[in-house]
Order: C-alpha cells, then structure tokens, then sequence
C-alpha cells in the first residue's frame, strides 16, 4: 500500500493483500508454531519459527507501520511489553527522562524493574521547557513520554521534546496510545520511537491485551527485533488477526469518540458538582493551542476533578449505569474510573497528589454510545452525590 494513499483506505488495505491460495479477502490466522524447510536453513521469505514471525502479524506491523507513516513495525503481546522492550536497549549507568505523568504501569517498570538494574530516570513536568533542558546529563539515552498524558490529558510539544532530546543525543519515544495515529504522528514530529498499547483504541473493543512500536530507522529496528525475538514477548496470530479487523473501522471510531467527548467536556465544565474539566479541546484548558498544533482532534478521554473527596467520588462511580466502572480505555463502550485507586495506584501518594491526581479525581474513557444517553447517565450519578 502506497504511503500516500488516505488513513481510511489505509486502515482497510495497509499490509494485506487476498490469501494467494484461496483469495481470502481477510488475512488468514496463520496458527502455526513452526514451518517446514526444504533443506536446512532453506525456508520461504522469513518464516521459520512464529516467535521470531508469523504472517499474520507481519500484515499488523506493515498495516500499524503505515499508519503511523513509519518504515518498520514491531508488535509484541501487551503495550508493556513494548516498553520493556525499549528500556532492554538500555545499560546501567544509562538515564532516562520520564514525563512526570505516565500510565501506573508504565512507572511501574521503570521503578520497580529497571532501577534495580541500574538504568537511572527523573520524571519531570515536560510541558516546563526549562525544567525539561535542566533534567538532561551526560548518560541521557532516551526521553520517554506519553501525550495526552494519562489520566491528566496534559499535551507535550512533541517537536520541542523531538529537538532537545536530539540536541542532547537521546532518543524521543513517545507513547501515542491516547492519540492513535489517526489524529497523531509523532514520527512526522520528530519522535524516534512510538509505542501503542494496542489493548486501547486500535483494539477497540476491550477484547484483546496487544503493544506495537513503529520506527524509521532501520538500526533501531534490527535491535528492537532482536529483543522482539531473543525475549520473546510476541502476540498470538489471532490477536493480531482481531488487531487487523479493528483497524479498519479506527477512523470511524476515532471521530465518534472525539465528538462525544467534546460534548461530554463541555457538559461537564458547566456543571455545578464538577470543579475542573482537563480535555485538550476545551479553549480554555493550557494545553488546547499545542493540542491544536499536533493533533487532528482531541480524543476520546476526559478526565475531571468532582466537588468533594472519596465519598462523592465512590457514590458517584457506583451510581452510574451506562459508563462501566473499570480499567483500561479505547473500547467503544463508555468506561470510567478512579486513578488512585485503580490504574496510577503504583505511582507513590505525595507524588500523585501533587500531580493532581487527588481522591476527587475521575477518568472517563468516552465510548460511541449515543451521546445524549451518556449526558443522561452521568446527569443522574451526579445528582445522587
Ligand atoms: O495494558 P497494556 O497493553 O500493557 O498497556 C500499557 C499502557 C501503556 N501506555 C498507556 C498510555 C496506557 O494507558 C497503558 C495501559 N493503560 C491502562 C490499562 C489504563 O487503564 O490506563
């Protein structure tokens, strides 16, 4: 698929063409551990063990590469795995500067796994140019961030970050999982390395656990696929299958998900029990004008501050009907959570509350329900509280 070609055309075709055997318009889940060789060594294209390929998810990575508008894809069994795979480029000694807002998760593995391996970070607020400059030494490697972060929503000039991880000869990875390609391409921005939790939007329907990175350079490809293959943390053929299905419809999706969550803002912002509405796409939120400047629209989550502490929080959460009480994000049904508790519990106390992820904090993943109903749903949770 040329790479000139629209998203949605891409979406559909990107990385596939019918089965040669059969014609099978969809790509076949090639369900095979191994494949024969005609002599040793001798196999067809590059297929002789599935966790080094598999056909299957050779169409994903071309199809996720070429949204993206990168040259190489990489896909691996969970958005984790992606960064894992990452930070095993990495050596003791090596610093990394993280964005002071990430996924609990993602914390998680440079806290608890990679720090006792000797790979050092400093977590910084990365929409302050000056403290962003400050946090570099001579070890930094590599800059790690999420834009819109989770669960603030704050949004990260990608080529400021892009042009001083490069003045300073590190590596800019950014995890483009709440924007998806369709309204963000951090390659195009200047960005080295993008991760997706494929579990989200490019998933779509909270059926499925995935992680993909896309690169244009080609070194950088080889040693990733070389962690890809020597750790093994693959996907199975019919995860990426189901992957390739939901890919096709991500445009769709996308812009339902941003229209509802638009209004859903805004509902929110006027509304009296609610003391602060964070969504890029509000004119007042800090961070709408880089917003405007990097993205196509602005996503799918929402996230705000209820008047009040727990209590109203926890009566609000199990009030609701339409938004399921639950992790994870991206599908097309409506979810909502609490980060303190559920998905940034890793993150230590002091340091999420003074990020503002506070016990009156909520995190809504808006789904492409009806919107009226959604408004409804969350009308009538807020007037029990
Ligand atoms: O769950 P997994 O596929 O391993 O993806 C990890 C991950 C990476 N990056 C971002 C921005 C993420 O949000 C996540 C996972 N996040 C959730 C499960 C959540 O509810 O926020």
């Amino acid at each position: 698929m040329d790479k000139k070609r629209g998203f949605s055309t891409i979406a559909i075709h990107g990385g596939q063409k019918p089965d040669p055997s059969t014609g099978a318009i969809m790509t076949p889940v090639y369900m095979t551990s191994t494949y024969v060789q005609e002599s040793p060594g001798v196999f067809k294209e590059n297929y002789d063990y599935s966790r080094s390929a598999n056909p299957t998810r050779t169409a994903l990575e071309k199809n996720l590469a070429l949204l993206e508008g990168g040259e190489h894809g990489i896909c691996f069994s969970s958005g984790c795995a992606t960064i894992d795979a990452v930070l095993h480029m990495l050596k003791a000694g090596d610093h990394v500067i993280l964005s002071d807002d990430v996924y609990g998760g993602t914390y998680r593995i440079f806290d608890r796994i990679f720090r006792q391996l000797g790979v050092e970070f400093t977590t910084v607020n990365l929409c302050d140019e000056d403290a962003f400059k400050d946090a570099f030494r001579a070890e930094t490697k590599l800059v790690w961030l999420e834009t819109p972060t989770n669960p603030l929503l704050k949004v990260i000039d990608i080529e400021m970050a892009s042009s001083l991880a490069k003045t300073h000869g590190a590596l800019l990875a950014v995890d483009n999982t709440f924007a998806t390609p369709y309204l963000q391409n951090p390659l195009s921005l200047g960005a080295d390395i993008v991760s997706h939790s494929c579990t989200k939007y490019l998933g779509g329907h909270s059926d499925l656990v995935g992680g993909a990175l896309i690169v244009n350079d080609r070194q950088l490809a080889e040693s990733l696929h070389y962690i890809q293959n020597a750790v093994g943390a693959v996907p199975s053929p019919f995860d990426c299958f189901m992957l390739l299905r939901s890919t096709k419809t991500l445009p769709v999706r996308m812009e339902q998900h941003c229209q509802n969550a638009m209004a859903i803002a805004q509902f929110l912002d006027s509304h009296p029990k609610v003391k602060e509405v964070m969504y890029p796409g509000l004119e007042k939120s800090p961070y709408h004008t880089v917003a405007k400047k990097q993205m196509k629209d602005f996503g799918g989550m929402v996230s705000f501050v209820i008047d009040g502490g727990l209590k109203e929080a926890t009566r609000f959460l199990e009030s609701v009907e339409i938004f399921s009480l639950a992790e994870s994000l991206g599908g097309v049904e409506s979810l909502i959570e609490h980060p303190a508790i559920m998905t940034h519990a890793t993150i230590p106390k002091d340091q999420r509350e003074a990020l503002g992820i506070t016990d009156g904090f909520i995190r809504l993943s808006v789904g492409i329900e009806d919107c009226s109903d959604l408004i409804d749903d969350l009308t009538q949770a807020l007037d029990r509280v």
